[in-house]
């Protein structure tokens, strides 16, 4: 039998977004943004056609899920708050009921011994922002700055970890490269100025963050570790070295290092595609590094040499014009959300940074498994028997807790996510939560087997197997 303990004051819990879970209601005083709005304009493009204000219906329910999180054992809980929320028109006022609401909400967890953890941007621009450019338009970054300001003052006398961004690199792959984030643009010079002015963002937020709060600010990024096809084929390892650029370090090295990864700038700069900028913007990210780094880690990217080097649009430059994706057989998946499963990739993701990112404190942001028609496994008791999860769980525990042991920097864990929640397109197909949300039963919640077994989890501080 061997002891999974994990260090003292580990953060378990899990992890959610305003957008995916709040829902939306009258007399809210919700501005739109871009899901409120795409959804409108293509309902077809959502799972069931399940929209972004019929989401978990947390904002009138945050009492029951913050003693539903005390139940499955949280010590801690991250989700965002929605800009388009707190200053429905991006810019303005702040909306009296999502301060009421926000307060609340924090107060309870923090009442129920539960850490706030709390996110800024997770996929959600406010619409009379995107009608002006959204993050291709610098005036979006003076906009989130003073948003970031915004709430630090209202909340950062209780919130104590605060994240810059969730994934910045989604907003640039799903919004201007692969048609999955409005606006659905497909525009490589567009992307890249999209996500410097994220990173900008981010470190313009940490500078205002540290001039007068007393607390950590980071950033949660998905890293994806780019394993070549084959590692003594040059080529291949070359192309997996490229997407790395593209997909990690284009945030991990600026939100660390303070700067951008040199073979990432000589492809950009050959592209002729540098983004506007000025050199006191490249100060700002030299000098407002993050304290903590989040990692949101699901799936690894297998990489190999282009088959077909010419194969390419010279009209529509993209990043597979450097490499290709390669699908390996045999590789362990996980059917429902076509991702690969390869526990692994959480210990190499720890290795690097303790080896090439100063060991920087960091720790397992998002982790977790969509599952389609979870009703299946209800047992007679109606609780969902998903011991698929738990093994899920187990697998890349005991890779974190053998990084842990080689040194690697980690606080905790937090799986994606507490109860099933709106996944963007996916909507409800795919579920995540150590909790179930039944959507024909107004949204009831029941512990799943998974949210049993977290509470032991987290009241070991680790497992035994
Ligand atoms: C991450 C996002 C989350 C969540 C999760 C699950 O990338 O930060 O918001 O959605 O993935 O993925 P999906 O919803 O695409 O199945």
């Amino acid at each position: 039998m061997t002891d999974y303990l994990f260090p003292k004051n580990f953060f378990w819990g899990t992890a959610s977004s305003g957008p995916q879970t709040e829902g939306r209601f009258d007399g809210d005083g919700k501005g739109d943004n871009i899901w409120d709005f795409w959804y409108e304009k293509e309902p077809q493009r959502f799972f069931n056609q399940v929209g972004p204000d019929k989401t978990s219906y947390n904002y009138k329910r945050f009492k029951e899920d913050v003693a539903l999180m005390k139940a499955t054992g949280h010590n801690s809980f991250r989700t965002s708050i929605q800009w388009s929320r707190l200053i429905p028109d991006g810019t303005g006022e702040v909306n009296p009921e999502a301060l009421a609401f926000y307060n609340a909400y924090i107060d309870e967890q923090i009442k129920n011994g539960i850490e706030p953890f709390m996110n800024l941007y997770h996929f959600d621009m406010p619409m009379p922002l995107q009608e002006k450019g959204g993050w291709l338009n610098r005036e979006t970054v003076e906009g989130y700055v003073h948003y970031a300001k915004t709430c630090f003052e209202l909340f950062g006398d209780r919130v104590k970890y605060w994240f810059t961004h969730n994934e910045p690199i989604v907003p640039v792959e799903g919004g201007y490269l692969y048609d999955f984030h409005y606006p659905n643009e497909k525009n490589l010079r567009h992307a890249i100025q999209v996500g410097f002015n994220e990173a900008l963002a981010s470190a313009l937020a940490i500078q205002a963050y540290h001039e007068d709060q007393d607390g950590q600010i980071g950033i949660i990024l998905n890293l994806t570790p780019s394993y070549p096809r084959d590692e003594n084929n040059p080529e291949d390892v070359k192309a997996a070295k490229i997407a790395d650029a593209f997909f990690n370090r284009s945030f991990l090295d600026p939100a660390i290092k303070g700067e951008y990864p040199e073979d990432l700038v000589a492809i950009v700069k050959e592209l002729d595609m540098v983004p506007e900028h000025t050199a006191a913007d490249l100060e700002a990210i030299k000098q407002h590094t993050i304290d903590i780094l989040g990692v949101n880690y699901y799936q690894p990217r297998r990489i190999k040499a282009k088959d077909n080097p010419a194969d390419k649009n010279p009209d529509c430059p993209m990043p597979e014009d450097y490499f290709d994706n390669y699908d390996m057989p045999g590789k362990k998946m996980n059917p429902y959300r076509g991702w690969e499963i390869y526990e692994k990739g959480i210990y190499d993701i720890m290795i690097n940074v303790r080896d090439n990112y100063g060991n920087i404190p960091c720790f397992i942001s998002e982790n977790g498994m969509g599952v389609e028609g979870e009703e299946r496994y209800i047992n007679a008791d109606g609780q969902i028997e998903d011991d698929y999860r738990i093994d899920f769980i187990k697998d890349h525990l005991r890779y974190l807790h053998q990084a842990i042991q080689e040194g690697a920097n980690c606080l905790g864990y937090h799986l994606w996510t507490c109860m099933d929640n709106w996944s963007w397109t996916n909507a409800y197909k795919n579920r995540y939560g150590l909790i179930a949300v039944d959507l024909d039963k107004e949204a009831k919640r029941t512990i799943k087997k998974s949210g049993y077994f977290f509470k032991e989890l987290a009241d070991q501080n680790g497992f035994k197997d």
